[in-house]
């Protein structure tokens, strides 16, 4: 497979100069997975430039601003709303011992979502998402889970350091992503989402974080780090090998994060148990059935009905 180098990156940003980013020499392009990108799936209206392409490949992340609509991201706020007042999640943050549940701390955690509502089902085929992974990291592809981290105003917890390959666990880190969407406007007040450009290229050694009931670790030099402001209904997106958390809520109001994560099948591990496959989701390729072998219905088109639903007036 070709590979090429570049020796910076340029962002524009209507036609601005905003930056102007030195490649190390380590990095190589997979121009091939840009050119199939280009000429396989490229839509008019892709939100996933060759700018996007070319900083996830290098840096191994991507911002786009305004990925969902003011109406799409009204839906997403209605389901979050529904799951709360249902207390369909738990806070997972815990005082130092991993074990003891804070009472002064939250990180309120909904995990999974795909059982708990259509619109959560139907997003990974909304047709802007399965563009946005295909050029990202080419096709075909699953999902591998859904979840929401919601930080309420003064008391919310961040999500210390990890990959997400540390749980994941494929053999090339680069070829699953992270699709972080800000459900509010995501802030350095209120702990936005942190990532640490080109940490793919390295393996960390995670332990178990003592400030939550489940989750792993690493300590990571924060010099190295970059915030990622995003506005509500803007996604980020960060391969598997991306260092990444988020930070304390010093803000008053709350802050959801709703991050869904795709693999390439041809990455599914060989290892994975009935459990681990049975959790997958074929979005596209020959063993996707718009999901009626996962869910028992065709979900594929539902995305745009479901947000019309539930923005309905009452
Ligand atoms: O939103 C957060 O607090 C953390 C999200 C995250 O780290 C993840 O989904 O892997």
């Amino acid at each position: 497979m070709p590979v090429y180098r570049l020796s910076s990156i340029v962002y524009r940003q209507e036609g601005t100069l905003v930056a102007n980013t030195p490649i190390p020499a380590d990095i190589m392009l997979d121009l091939q997975q840009i050119k199939a990108a280009d000429e396989g799936t490229k839509m008019s209206t892709s939100l996933i430039t060759d700018q996007h392409l070319v900083q996830f490949q290098a840096e191994g992340y991507t911002l786009c601003p305004a990925f969902f609509d003011p109406h799409e991201l009204a839906a997403l706020r209605a389901e979050l709303e529904r799951f709360k007042r249902a207390g369909l999640g738990r806070n997972v943050a815990t005082d130092g011992d991993g074990k003891t549940h804070s009472t002064t701390k939250v990180n309120y955690q909904i995990i999974p979502l795909n059982d708990k509502s259509a619109l959560m089902q139907a997003l990974p085929f909304a047709p802007k998402v399965v563009d946005a992974i295909t050029r990202l990291i080419g096709a075909p592809f699953v999902r591998q889970l859904d979840q929401i981290f919601l930080k309420p105003g003064r008391t919310g917890a961040g999500t210390d350091w990890h990959t997400d390959n540390a749980y994941f666990r494929i053999s090339d880190p680069t070829k699953g992503t992270a699709m972080w969407v800000a459900l509010h406007d995501a802030t350095l007040a209120n702990g936005t989402l942190h990532v640490i450009p080109r940490s793919f290229l390295e393996t960390y050694e995670h332990e178990r974080d003592p400030n939550s009931d489940h989750h792993i670790h690493f300590h990571a030099d924060d010099s190295r780090a970059t915030p990622v402001i995003v506005p509500a209904g803007g996604c980020v997106f960060f391969n598997y090998g991306t260092g990444h958390g988020t930070k304390a809520n010093n803000t008053d109001h709350e802050r959801a994060g709703l991050a869904f994560h795709f693999l390439r099948t041809d990455y599914i591990p060989p290892h994975y148990d009935e459990r681990q496959r049975s959790a997958l989701v074929h979005i596209t390729g020959p063993e996707a059935t718009g999901g009626e072998r996962e869910y028992g219905a065709v979900v594929a088109d539902a995305w745009a009905g479901e947000v019309q639903r539930l923005t309905m007036p009452p």
